[in-house]
């Protein structure tokens, strides 16, 4: 089953949705395919956007490589920065209909599932690691009730059925500005930025120590 025998992390990124022409989550993702990060190679996937077939897909890379980090990643347009997903409820709520033309509507992602689950990633240091990059992060806690959010759900709860040596969780970008400047105000990231910021991830998520115990809570 394991065909690579090297430490390795598997990154993905989604295809473009909702009538824009890229999505910048892939667009960053595949120039990391073939990178070696501190000894660890980086593979990577594009998900259909799609509630019906973007589990499946993620289920045959992670059996494909057997990655000891996955991080999924997709554009969140209108957000300002990158944006390290705390959590993932069961909930499907499609604001649009996604690529194959579904648009569930207050649905569970896994009918026996539990409300949420909460990422395994250590978001404290990523966080920080960013800063100290000089790259915009912050911590969110709310995926949306898209494609998005569902994914994360199944990775998260298919690490805790099966693979529970994994750590997995979800980020989420901005627009590209070639993006923005198709809707007036939106804030945007370029790619090259985007690219970084996706390398310290990987390096704050392969570094194996625990969390930080400093506070991103909000009030509101
Ligand atoms: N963003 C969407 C789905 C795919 C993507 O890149 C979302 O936030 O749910």
């Amino acid at each position: 089953m394991t065909n690579s025998v090297k430490p390795c992390v598997l990154i993905t990124g989604f295809a473009p949705f909702g009538g824009e022409k890229i999505n910048p989550s892939w667009q960053a993702v595949q120039a990391l395919e073939g990178l070696n990060i501190d000894g660890f190679a980086i593979h990577t996937k594009e998900l259909p956007c799609e509630f019906d077939t973007s589990i499946s897909v993620l289920q045959g890379a992670i059996n494909k490589y057997s990655p000891h980090v996955v991080l999924c990643i997709g554009q969140a347009g209108g957000r300002a920065d990158i944006s390290i997903e705390r959590v993932a409820i069961n909930v499907n709520d499609a604001r649009i209909a996604d690529n194959a033309g579904a648009q569930p509507i207050d649905t569970p992602v896994v009918a026996t599932g539990p409300a949420a689950y909460f990422t395994n990633l250590p978001i404290k240091r990523i966080q920080q690691a960013l800063h100290q990059s000089d790259i915009p992060a912050s911590i969110s806690n709310t995926a949306g009730t898209y494609v998005c959010n569902h994914i994360m759900y199944g990775l998260m709860h298919e690490i805790t059925l099966h693979h529970q040596n994994i750590k997995g969780g979800f980020v989420h970008i901005p627009y590209l500005p070639s993006q923005a400047v198709h809707h007036n105000g939106a804030p945007s990231m370029s790619q090259e930025t985007v690219i970084s910021a996706l390398k310290v991830i990987v390096t704050a998520a392969i570094s194996n120590k625990t969390d930080l115990k400093v506070t991103a809570g909000t009030t509101h």
